[in-house]
């Protein structure tokens, strides 16, 4: 199995803790982003959106979108599980993984976009009202999951789950590549962040 990434990106790092904590082993291949390797003709051909992470499974066929190639991984390695396992459980981590996606992915990454380091690239038309509202709203759902962790060890439910590392990813990358670190007074998010820096998996992709 190989998987398609690039040091430090967050949308493969995801993959790759999910792959740490299953245990599977993987080629890595790196595909440089600085130097626009996602865009060539060989690389197309595995992603035709020109985004990594992609998966080639080991008969030779890919699948791109970070959730949708751990969904492949959880179906062909179960345990442990990282989606839930009751019916209950299946729908919480869903739900909560699409609520770290949805309002708070989608917001870090129009920050990104709209952000000093992709407008230096100059491969965006950047707009510095769309990077105040995304950088608004981070800081609006940092201030929301912070409530929610004071009373739950984790993200979903009561294990370690997908929405761990998704929370725990995108928070990491907004700190250091976006400027949006948690404020200091949100101590649950805070904590919880610290807590998950320890798991082994993390810590193998965590920056010093
Ligand atoms: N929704 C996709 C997003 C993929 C994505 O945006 N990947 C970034 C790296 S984290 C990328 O390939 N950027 C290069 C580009 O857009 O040219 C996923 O979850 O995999």
């Amino acid at each position: 199995m190989k998987l398609y990434g690039y040091p430090g990106a967050p949308n493969p790092r995801k993959v790759e803790i999910f792959l740490a904590e299953k245990a599977i082993d993987y080629e890595f291949v790196n595909v440089n982003l600085a130097k626009g390797e996602q865009r060539s003709q060989t690389f197309l051909q595995k992603n035709l959106l020109g985004k990594i992470p992609v998966l080639e499974t080991n008969n030779g066929q890919h699948l791109n979108e970070s959730t949708a190639i751990c969904r492949y991984l959880e179906a062909c390695h179960p345990t442990p599980s990282l989606f839930g396992e009751t019916a209950f459980d299946i729908g919480l981590i869903e739900m909560r993984n699409r609520h770290v996606e949805l309002s708070l992915w989608m917001q870090i990454g129009i920050a990104w976009v709209n952000g000093p380091i992709v407008g230096k690239m100059g491969r965006f038309e950047q707009n510095p009202m769309a990077l105040t509202q995304a950088e608004k709203a981070v800081r609006h759902v940092y201030k929301r999951f912070n409530d929610e962790l004071s009373a739950s060890d984790f993200v979903a439910g009561t294990d370690f789950s997908m929405a761990d590392i998704s929370l725990w990813v995108a928070v990491d990358f907004a700190s250091r590549m976006v400027a949006l670190k948690p404020d200091a007074d949100l101590t649950h998010l805070t904590a919880w962040f610290d807590r998950q820096c320890q798991r082994a998996s993390i810590a193998r992709v965590a920056h010093p």
